[in-house]
């Protein structure tokens, strides 16, 4: 590890040394962490900033948006519109994709965002994000539409969270392992803290929201119960349990120590596969975990593999050690 490797270093090694990263894609990449800062910024303000608070409007999943859901959201758009790597992007805060405008030139590839993940955590000054996902267009179309965004994870070209908490830092991943950026606010600059991130296979550590637990089906009962048993149980050994409401944090615990993190489907809305959404916060987490050497599931197929048929489209997620990770798959396909 070095402590004097800045972002734009590394992706500049990355593109010389790997030759998998185009210009293009750096530059955009740049531009990425270049507003996850304007964020930081607003969020580090709080209250002084008047960003707390909710917008009184909603988003097209219905849930009330934060002011700085809108905040975070315009600045990506602003900071990402004008510099010709993009054609288009997507984001949990838009109804649709939003087409670079013609005053611009248009690049090939295509951003998906959850702006800020964890909104709940905003006026509480708990953990929050920005999560990305980077696809290209696919070749054959001239006019962007929806259905480019509807590419299967695996396609991914590049994907990442700015975490906002005590420290700010910036998880990337462009299919050559997970690496770690701590933004140095003296300096201005993202600097690599952390190369070839790895999660361990095992843990006895969960993650799951308990107070859904009369809606859960089955495996995932008998799972979290053996989990509960502790050394009594079956698994032999005590198990803690975390939830921080805001995947981005627990996704950067499971990266930073191991773990479980669970969203699956439950009866509460039984038509809707899940609560996380596929596109801008299941398949750049999942990309990520599998990078370090994690799984990630809809508990019946890879999340990576999940061909898409809508932008806003939700899934049931489980994602982390992949001993844990295949336990719960097991579960499943038993029942
Ligand atoms: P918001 O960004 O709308 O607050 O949702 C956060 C989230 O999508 C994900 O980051 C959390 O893991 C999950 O929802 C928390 O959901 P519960 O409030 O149902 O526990």
């Amino acid at each position: 590890m070095s402590s004097k490797i800045s972002l734009t270093r590394y992706l500049v090694e990355q593109q010389r040394s790997e030759g998998h990263i185009p210009s293009q894609l750096r530059l955009l990449l740049e531009v990425v962490a270049r507003a996850c800062k304007g964020i930081s910024q607003a969020v580090n303000k709080g209250a002084l900033g008047g960003v707390l608070g909710t917008a009184h409007s909603e988003n097209v999943q219905g849930e009330v948006q934060k002011k700085l859901d809108i905040i975070a959201n315009e600045v990506l758009i602003e900071a990402n519109e004008w510099g010709g790597h993009l054609a288009a992007m997507a984001s949990e805060e838009m109804d649709s994709i939003y087409v670079v405008p013609n005053r611009y030139p248009q690049g090939e590839y295509l951003l998906l965002f959850d702006p800020l993940d964890g909104s709940s955590n905003i006026d509480i000054n708990g953990g929050i994000g920005t999560i990305f996902s980077v696809l290209k267009k696919p070749e054959a179309s001239a006019e962007v539409e929806e259905k480019d965004f509807l590419q299967a994870g695996k396609q991914q070209v590049a994907a990442g969270y700015c975490i906002y908490g005590p420290q700010t830092t910036l998880v990337l991943t462009v299919g050559d392992g997970v690496a770690m950026f701590t933004l140095d606010r003296e300096q201005g600059s993202f600097m690599l803290i952390e190369e070839n991130v790895q999660i361990p296979r095992d843990t006895q550590e969960f993650a799951i929201n308990m107070s859904n637990m009369r809606h859960w089906d089955a495996p995932v009962k008998r799972y979290i119960d053996e989990c509960l048993q502790g050394k009594e149980g079956p698994r032999g050994k005590d198990f803690n349990m975390r939830w921080v409401a805001a995947m981005v944090a627990d996704v950067h615990r499971i990266l930073s120590r191991g773990g479980v993190f669970m969203y699956p489907w439950d009866r509460r809305e039984p038509d809707k596969p899940g609560k996380l959404r596929l596109l801008y916060e299941a398949n750049p987490m999942s990309w990520l975990i599998e990078q370090a050497g994690g799984a990630a599931t809809n508990t019946r197929q890879r999340i990576l593999d999940i061909e898409p048929g809508k932008l806003h489209e939700r899934v049931s997620v489980v994602l982390g050690s992949k001993n844990e990770v295949e336990r719960i798959t097991r579960y499943h396909t038993a029942q």
